[in-house]
């Protein structure tokens, strides 16, 4: 059956087109605009009342922009971009296709794939990094990126941003987002996985492109870590049920209980703020002295609570860059019991979106890594749902007007 626009018009198509049409569309009025891959226009048919009428017209005229994306779509191509490359956020109801959320291939946010890391352009960079031979106890965070990616589908109806009616700002609008597809994984091997991991976000870093990493289980904070070694420093802020802060056991020193550890060893690291651990499970004692002692500022739930958010910001070095990582276990099981080692007592949604979004104002974020969702722990889908909807609104507000990331019209809030 006909299925959507044509890839390869020919002389009778439109007409063959008429026909299929006339059956499905008799009763409504309904405008069909066709273009072929090169980009060439065939034409378009408007349905009034069941008549039909065809004709001929350039790509202009019928859709207002180029067509004949690599994705089939007909949207606006990216301003920057090549032509073979849309803009998600330009769908319209008007015009070409739907496009609904369930629609087509799932890369985050819709966002055009972009499997040649050294064609990025962009501000903000998706990697995957299905890694989770890092775990100590449920392994199934490599299916996260995935579950990530299908989930982020909900919220990308190309509605031409997300506007926030709280804050009155449509977030997204002009954020330029591309999906680099995931790191290569070799199985049993993490120093190689690691490896392909920090190429990657090197590559996004060379670009200018702010790096979003999609774990995996949190050893992959590692390599996304080590990428920065050129870069000016940075300061951690992690969220997490857990310290992370082992130094070494029975030889392992790359698994997911040591990136925090690893990280503060980084002379480009220029502090922590560990926020979330709680209860049981996390890291020993000699760990915790570790930490303050290398410089660690470590806040649990209850104290984030007791304190507020705008006492928690403060307790971070203000105007830095800032690189955040956020295990999805810092999150309340009951929200997110898609994991590999739940915590009870955890964080709801909006204290973490606040307090991202206040440190999005208080200096420019330059990473983030997103980490543990393990989507076979929960079938409702929710965990993935909850991580994909605080990516989006958090890049959202990084990317908003006049933050430090986005420079002012004389460039004052620039951070370089
Ligand atoms: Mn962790």
């Amino acid at each position: 059956m006909f299925d959507g626009p044509p890839s390869a018009p020919s002389p009778g198509l439109v007409g063959e087109a008429l026909k299929f049409y006339e059956t499905l569309s008799k009763e409504n009025m309904a405008t069909v605009a066709f273009a072929q891959e090169s980009g060439a226009a065939v034409g378009s048919i408007t349905f009034v009342d069941g008549g039909a009428i065809a004709e001929a017209g350039s790509p202009d005229d019928i859709l207002g922009a180029p067509a004949g994306h690599a994705c089939g779509c007909f949207c606006k191509p990216l301003e920057s971009g090549s032509s073979d490359r849309c803009d998600p956020m330009s769908h319209g109801y008007d015009t070409g296709r739907l496009n609904l959320p369930f629609v087509g291939i799932s890369t985050f946010a819709k966002a055009p794939y972009e499997p040649d890391w050294t064609r990025i352009n962009a501000d903000v960079a998706i990697l995957g990094a299905p890694f989770d031979f890092g775990t100590q106890w449920r392994a199934g965070a490599r299916f996260g990126p995935r579950s990530i990616r299908e989930a982020s589908t909900l919220f990308s109806f190309g509605h031409a941003g997300a506007y926030d009616h709280e804050d009155d700002v449509t977030y997204l609008a002009d954020t330029r987002i591309v999906d680099l597809g995931d790191a290569d994984i070799v199985h049993t091997d993490t120093l190689a996985s690691h490896a392909n991991i920090e190429a990657g976000v090197r590559a996004i870093l060379g670009s200018g492109a702010m790096p979003v990493v999609l774990g995996g289980d949190h050893s992959v904070n590692i390599p996304c870590v080590a990428a920065f070694s050129d870069q000016e420093p940075i300061h951690v802020v992690q969220i997490d049920a857990h310290l992370d802060f082992v130094d070494e056991r029975h030889g392992v020193r790359f698994g997911h209980g040591n990136p925090m550890r690893r990280a503060a060893e980084r002379a480009w690291v220029s502090g922590l703020s560990q926020i979330g651990m709680r209860n049981v499970s996390s890291t020993a004692k000699e760990g915790y002295d570790d930490a303050r002692r290398m410089g660690s500022d470590i806040v649990s739930v209850r104290q984030f609570r007791a304190m507020g958010i705008d006492a928690m910001l403060d307790r971070i070095p203000g105007g830095a860059r800032y690189y955040v990582t956020i295990d999805i276990d810092g999150f309340d099981p009951s929200i997110a019991p898609g994991t590999g080692t739940p915590s009870h007592g955890g964080f709801l949604y909006y204290e973490i979106l606040e307090f991202l979004d206040g440190l999005a104002r208080r200096g420019a974020v330059v990473g983030i890594d997103l980490v543990e969702v393990a989507p076979d722990y929960d079938r409702s889908g929710a965990t993935a749902i909850l991580a994909a909807q605080l990516l989006l609104n958090l890049i959202g507000r990084i990317f908003a007007p006049n933050r430090p990331n986005v420079p002012a019209d004389d460039g004052a809030n620039l951070v370089t």
